[in-house]
């Protein structure tokens, strides 16, 4: 396969700008009658190149005469017409197989339910087309099926006309009157329950909202209403933007590859995104609904409305939706410790990706399976460079640009360069600099030193910047690098900041060049800088901060993610000094901050909880080179044994304190259930007799899944006495139920125990795991191979040579998920021998395997490059 380039790009040579689609519905042979209307574009006498992949042609007409075999010519992947006019109607008549389909791309079956996935390019599964986002049709879809079967045949836009056919079949017509790129469509037939409400909007239009489950769920589907209606509002408020169709329809799908997808009117989703109820759901599930229902309404105009150009511009739509997925959820709850876990992920996922084989920019440049690009980076890091420019343009400026880029843009497929433009224009600002964060893949470092001068009362802070060379990439220019700063007096009070340099709004500092100074005058003695409050860039950032610099901050910084950012460092400066072997024990002034932080009244509960965690060993593993993993687990149990004891006391207090006597799904409630399990599994460290016996009561007197889990998880993590008849109880209570389930296969795969390779064994023969369904599949292997260090990296090659196999079964059931799951064996170049050599072994084998995917064959050579 070969690379596609963004420098490539070309307009298409035809424009397709309506299609009539006739499906007729049967699981083995579905029949797709298209009729398009084409338009050359501009001057030439290119041929007409439709793509399609899987499909058998059975007739092909224009303006309704048969095309004669030597005027058209098919590969496995076009159909290309020769000798045509500028204007013509192409009828096309072919048949799928949406039985066989277990990639979950294009027309398939999820437990027999007929549904689609066409984003990247998944239509071209359904018919021949124009596969391409700039290519914008307005669709007619009309569904003909048997009524009983499917109750429900829908998609996108508004259902036209009904018609009971001769044959006893039924025939139910869409028409969708927004033109949109065929990745936008949606299919979906089935029996479902259906849950209603509707929405009024700003101009007073009330719109009908669908909810579409799997029968016997509809007590699973309120808090996916509300969030749709929360967004809604949201969307309103904040962008003056409003829904655009009489009717929004979400249906909840057990297979599914990704968290869900945004087609017009019709949004399909993964029923881990729609389907909670406080007993069979955490709090963690429910906030994954909220985001992903808002992610996903929020589409309708950035990624919709306004669409990309071309797959390499993503972003336009990802980065941008992602931010505000993560703005409205900061909204909804109010909570600082949001931006905590957003910028975990950053670090523990998005930095690795831009360190490894496959690191591209926000806008990657190249691409052979365009599925391989749905990344951390595209998303998250996308995201992160959509809230600097929010940061550097103030919330109105930011506002100003959106209204711009949709005054222009509105309908059309569009560029990251033409929303860039839209802010810049909007605020007379420059970002033509700040534009490189599109262009360059890699983590700028930027290290900071200081210099307090008390004669003149100036304190100066001399900044430099570097992007470190990546795998696609190895010349780096600075970038444009807002900080948003802060300084603090010894006992952590907030310093007024006086300056002749410019900061922006909210004291921010733009690094453009490749070293620079800041000068800061009155300052009365020696401060202690913050450097990255809100983690205002998605970079690493070095300053030689003291122990007692740290502590302080973590005490009593104005800014949640600075608190728990000196922590983490404080933490992981002494967890490599173990690791090294350069100390053996953590100094008791560490241990006593960690103390008063969970004595401390003032912290609210669930910062709190994330104080008192230590760094994960992904985000660890970010920080170096070489690492030889079994010695940074073992500081990190060292670690562990050295702290537990001194906040035994205080966690045992607080675990008893933080007891509620009734469940609610409210933001401090949640940072109760946060708080008391950070304080459980530091008990389980002190005294596993003691965890023992709270878990099992936890567990058994417990009625929501928020709390029953965290028993589990502490139980499983610490192997403790009540493990086992803990799971067995939850595989009784559970077993019918796959989404569930998931909880308790991820536990088994991260089963931190001697036995956990013959335990796999047991769990994968369970009736209830199911390699084709992605959810199943990726709990119980990513669990093993991302979650489990100690034996997936086990020292006899074990754990790598156990997910070798689950890759290679399926890179012929589901590509998409093969290249997900294979991630951790892509970082081999982290790990020190004998580590490093066995990973790159088993690389080396499935590039080997015949019949490798495109997914995998892409991800695993750059991985060996
Ligand atoms: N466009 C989808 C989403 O991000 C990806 N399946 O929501
Ligand atoms: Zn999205």
């Amino acid at each position: 396969a070969k690379a596609k380039l963004l420098s490539d790009y070309q307009a298409p040579d035809f424009t397709i700008d309506q299609i009539e689609l006739t499906i007729e519905l049967d699981a083995e042979n579905t029949k797709v009658t298209s009729t398009l209307r084409v338009q050359r574009q501009g001057k030439h006498d290119r041929p007409l190149i439709l793509d399609g992949e899987q499909l058998q042609l059975q007739s092909l007409h224009i303006d309704g005469q048969a095309v004669p075999q030597q005027q058209y010519h098919q590969t496995d992947s076009t159909l290309t017409i020769s000798d045509i006019g500028d204007e013509l109607t192409v009828d096309i008549v072919v048949t799928i197989n949406p039985a066989a389909n277990t990639s979950l791309e294009g027309l398939y079956l999820s437990d027999g339910a007929f549904c689609t996935q066409c984003e990247a390019e998944g239509f071209r599964k359904i018919t021949y087309y124009l596969d391409r986002p700039d290519v914008l049709a307005r669709f007619t879809t009309k569904i003909i099926g048997d009524v009983e079967q499917f109750p429900f045949m829908l998609s996108n836009g508004n259902q036209i006309a009904k018609q009971q056919l001769a044959d006893g079949r039924t025939a139910v017509t869409w028409q969708d009157p927004f033109p949109k790129p065929c990745y936008l469509f949606a299919l979906v037939a089935g029996d479902f329950d259906l849950l209603e409400d509707s929405f009024t909007t700003m101009s007073g239009r009330d719109v009908c909202l669908q909810l579409f489950v799997d029968k016997g769920n509809l007590d699973r589907a309120d808090y996916a209403m509300e969030s749709l209606k929360n967004s809604m509002a949201w969307d309103e408020k904040v962008y003056g933007l409003e829904y655009d169709l009489d009717i929004y329809m979400v249906v909840a799908v057990d297979f599914f590859n990704m968290g869900a997808m945004e087609n017009k009117g019709l949004n399909v989703f993964n029923s881990k995104y729609v389907l909670a109820n406080p007993s069979s759901a955490t709090d963690q599930d429910f906030n994954g609904i909220e985001s992903v229902i808002g992610h996903e309404y929020f589409h309708n105009w950035t990624g919709n409305r306004v669409t990309c150009r071309d797959w390499f511009q993503l972003s336009l739509k990802e980065g941008l939706t992602v931010f505000r997925d993560q703005c409205f959820s900061e909204d909804m709850t109010g909570s600082a410790v949001n931006r905590i876990d957003d910028v975990a992920i950053i670090r523990s996922h998005q930095f690795a990706e831009d360190a490894g084989p496959m690191a591209h920019p926000i806008r990657p440049q190249s691409v052979i399976e365009m599925n391989n690009f749905y990344t951390v980076t595209v998303y998250n890091k996308g995201a992160e460079v959509i809230r600097m420019m929010h940061t550097l343009l103030g919330a109105d400026g930011f506002r100003r640009g959106m209204d711009l880029y949709f005054e222009r843009h509105d309908g059309q497929a569009v560029t990251c360069d033409d929303f860039v433009a839209a802010m810049e224009d909007a605020n007379s600002f420059d970002l033509s600099h700040f534009k490189t964060w599109y262009q360059q893949a890699g983590t700028p470092e930027v290290t900071v030193t200081d210099h307090y001068d008390a004669d003149s009362q100036t304190y100066t802070l001399e900044f430099s910047q570097q992007t470190p060379a990546t795998a696609d990439q190895a010349d780096k220019k600075a970038t444009h690098v807002p900080l948003r700063l802060g300084l603090y007096d010894s006992d952590g009070a907030a310093l007024p900041l006086n300056t002749d340099s410019p900061l922006t709004d909210g004291n921010v500092y733009s690094l453009i060049t490749d070293t620079d100074t800041l000068v800061f005058n009155g300052v009365a003695s020696h401060p202690t800088p913050a450097l990255l409050k809100g983690f205002s860039a998605p970079i690493k950032l070095s300053y030689d901060y003291s122990d007692e610099q740290l502590l302080t901050l973590s005490q009593h910084c104005d800014d949640g993610f600075t608190r728990w950012d000196a922590m983490q460092t404080l933490l992981a400066r002494y967890i490599w000094g173990i690791a090294d072997g350069v100390i053996n024990e953590v100094p008791t002034q560490v241990i006593a901050g960690l103390v008063a932080i969970s004595q401390n009244q003032h912290i609210d509960d669930a910062l709190k909880a994330r104080l008192l965690q230590l760094p994960t060993v992904n985000g660890l593993l970010n920080q170096r080179e070489q690492i030889d993993i079994h010695a940074l687990l073992d500081a990190l149990e060292t670690i562990r044994q050295q702290v537990a004891p001194a906040l035994h006391q205080t966690c045992t207090s607080l675990y008893s304190e933080l007891q509620q006597s009734q469940y609610s799904l409210d933001a401090a409630s949640i940072a109760k259930r946060s708080l008391s399990a950070s304080c459980l599994s530091w008990i389980a460290e002190a005294n596993g007799q003691q965890a023992d016996q709270l878990c099992q009561s936890l567990y058994d007197s417990s009625d929501n899944m928020t709390e029953q889990l965290n028993a589990l998880t502490i139980a499983n993590r610490f192997d403790l006495p009540c493990r086992s008849s803990l799971m067995d109880q939850f595989e009784q209570r559970w077993q019918d139920d796959g989404l569930v389930m998931d909880k308790w296969l991820n536990l088994q795969g991260c089963w931190n125990s001697e036995q956990c390779f013959d335990n796999l064994k047991t769990v994968e023969a369970k009736p209830f795991f199911k390699l084709t369904n992605p959810n199943r599949a990726r709990s119980l292997i990513a669990g093993f191979a991302a979650m489990n260090y100690r034996y997936f990296h086990a020292e006899d090659g074990s754990g790598y040579q156990w997910l070798s196999q689950k890759i290679q079964n399926l890179n012929s059931i589901n590509p998409q998920i093969a290249a997900r799951l294979i991630n951790p064996l892509t970082q081999w170049r982290k790990f020190t021998a004998p580590q490093s050599i066995q990973m790159k072994a088993c690389l080396e084998q499935i590039y080997q395997l015949k019949d490798l995917s495109k997914d995998l064959h892409e991800i695993v050579g750059k991985s060996l490059e």
